[in-house]
């Protein structure tokens, strides 16, 4: 058990943290806000904010994984929250159905503990039953817990081009919501394919992984939100089996691995009256959020209906050159 001293000492080193952080910060490269409270800071090659960039490195020097855990790592507006809700939903299955999950009154962001947020701080009082975890670091910024103890990674990616126009909407609507002014299409496309992006750049976010595959195959899963979206009852059993919980025959027969497609499809999921009208990290400053800015249409190729054919043709030069010697494509 923890003792009034250790939580003392804990604190202190926190506060001595929390010191060198805003210095080191103080020295970084500073990116555009994309009209957030919080400018991008530019670390080891990638933007993030401030309370993000913080959390991951709290984590890096606290977060202890253990084997079991299933990481879910995805760059923003990637399809977390699907996989959240489809990975928890059949991992918990045997404890719950599509009448009593918890899905039914908390949103996939507050079913799955997230590392920079939840995770950073006293990592010890983990709740182990549920072994999922998310996060939105690069993989170069991992604690190394997670690469050295062996669990599984689940990573999710998108077409660079859903990936923008999801983003810019998110944080236009998070703008809006706090009555400040939201950031132009234009000037967020500029920011995106140059990189300085929440988490960005995006491509090398995903390169990193792709990469990071190869050295451990069978502890990796690397999903496209397309893919998914062509034949999900496929991946779902996919997932199962990769996080050790395969569906039986007599499942399959039963359907449960439709019923859980259908019940974390994005139809079922944005209609819930918590992903309506609940909010996320609520009394946490800015990081709270309204749910409903989460879901938006959860669609494959909704950028046609935002970027020009001279936008979506640069943005797929770039994503081309990028990928150029990976074997991966993304669009
Ligand atoms: P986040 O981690 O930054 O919150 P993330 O969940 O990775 O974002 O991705 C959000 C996208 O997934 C949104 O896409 P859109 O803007 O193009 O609509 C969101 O609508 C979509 N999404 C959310 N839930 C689902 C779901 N159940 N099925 C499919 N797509 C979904």
């Amino acid at each position: 058990m923890e003792s009034h001293f250790d939580s003392h000492v804990e604190q202190e080193n926190e506060d001595e943290f929390q010191k060198s952080f805003k210095e080191m910060i103080s020295t970084l490269p500073k990116g555009n806000s994309w009209g957030l409270p919080d400018h991008l800071y530019q670390y080891q090659g990638f933007w993030l904010t401030p309370p993000f960039l913080q959390g991951v490195m709290l984590a890096q020097q606290q977060f202890e994984a253990q084997p079991t855990d299933i990481i879910l790592c995805s760059a923003p507006r990637t399809g977390t929250a699907w996989l959240k809700s489809l990975t928890f939903a059949t991992i918990t299955r045997t404890s719950f159905d599509d009448s009593t999950t918890p899905l039914l009154f908390k949103m996939p962001h507050d079913v799955v503990p997230f590392l920079e947020l939840d995770h950073a701080h006293f990592s010890a009082n983990r709740h182990l039953g549920i072994p999922l975890l998310a996060t939105h670091a690069p993989y170069s910024f991992l604690p190394t817990s997670i690469i050295d103890s062996g669990c599984k990674i689940i990573y999710i990616c998108r077409d660079p081009k859903d990936t923008f126009v999801s983003m810019y909407h998110l944080f236009t609507r998070y703008a809006k919501s706090q009555n400040t002014q939201p950031i132009e299409l234009d000037e967020a496309f500029e920011l995106f394919c140059e990189g300085v992006s929440w988490y960005g750049p995006y491509w090398d976010h995903v390169l990193g992984y792709w990469n990071a595959r190869l050295e451990h195959p069978d502890k990796f899963i690397f999903l496209k939100y397309e893919e998914m979206n062509e034949d999900i009852v496929l991946y779902l059993k996919k997932l199962a089996e990769f996080m050790g919980c395969p569906f039986s025959s007599e499942e399959q027969q039963k359907g449960v691995p439709e019923k859980i497609v259908k019940m974390c499809s994005f139809e079922n999921l944005s209609n819930l009256e918590v992903n309506k009208s609940g909010k996320h990290r609520e009394g946490q400053g800015n990081l709270g959020i309204e749910n409903k800015i989460y879901f938006r249409k959860g669609k494959v190729e909704d950028w046609k209906n935002y970027l020009t054919p001279k936008m979506a043709t640069r943005l797929d030069q770039i994503t081309q050159q990028k990928l150029s010697s990976s074997g991966l494509s993304l669009n």
